[in-house]
């Protein structure tokens, strides 16, 4: 378990919203004393270590705990608030609350994170428009969700919450590629994000929005094969 000589890496690309989920959870556990290693994603430049520490994604994060990996961003969050139990629990001794939770975060992964990528990525208005109207019908899904409640779980900032304030960092990229105000359409989701980024763990753990943007149209040349 935890212990104070643990020695913690972190594969990192500082722009990802799942790396960003991983720094968050430890920020909130109080872990500082962690080594981020910045991956470079293109042009076959990934590390040896990330290929040794997950051979079958090939993905970041991962978080390398005393020389043993852990992959998925879901996967390491829940890793990390079993080890580090100290803390606020992002996770309930309720199996029911936790099935939900684990529910709401695959929701992310599976209904957000896909049309959000194919917003900026998009080479066509038409690809642009369905996955605008997507992202914001699954987002209307997660403020329904959300109710008025705090935060997704309730009182405490759990699983759900640090699965999805990430896409924080790039709703300015989506609503500039896309032309549209995510507030307009889901106000209660800005003020859920408003409250977690008053979290001093999260505060610091999102990359500035206009950073995020670049960075994205820098992704973009990338793809199109423009250097
Ligand atoms: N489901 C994974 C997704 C991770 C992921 O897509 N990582 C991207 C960076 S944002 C990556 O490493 N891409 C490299 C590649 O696809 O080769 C998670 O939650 O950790």
């Amino acid at each position: 378990m935890a212990d104070n000589d643990d020695k913690i890496i972190l594969l990192d690309v500082w722009a990802s919203m799942f790396a960003i989920r991983v720094r968050i959870a430890l920020a909130e556990k109080g872990i500082t004393n962690y080594e981020s290693k910045e991956e470079d994603l293109f042009n076959h430049n990934k590390s040896p270590l990330l290929l040794e520490m997950n051979p079958v994604h090939k993905k970041i994060p991962v978080l390398i705990h005393n020389g043993k990996p852990i992959c998925e961003s879901l996967i390491i969050v829940e890793y990390i608030d079993e080890v580090w139990k100290g803390h606020s629990r992002f996770m309930s001794t309720d199996p029911y609350y936790n099935s939900q939770s684990r529910f709401w975060a695959d929701f992310v992964d599976k209904k957000i994170y896909p049309p959000s990528n194919r917003i900026w990525r998009a080479k066509e208005s038409t690809e642009r428009e369905t996955a605008k109207k997507e992202f914001i019908e699954n987002l209307k899904k997660m403020e329904q969700q959300l109710g008025d409640k705090c935060y997704f779980g309730g009182d405490t900032f759990g699983l759900v919450d640090i699965a999805l304030i990430p896409f924080y960092s790039w709703f300015h990229t989506y609503e500039t590629c896309g032309n549209f105000s995510i507030a307009d359409e889901c106000p209660n989701i800005i003020e859920w994000a408003k409250r977690c980024a008053q979290r001093e763990a999260v505060h610091k753990s999102l990359p500035d929005m206009h950073k995020v943007y670049e960075q994205a149209l820098v992704y973009k040349m990338h793809r199109l094969g423009i250097h």
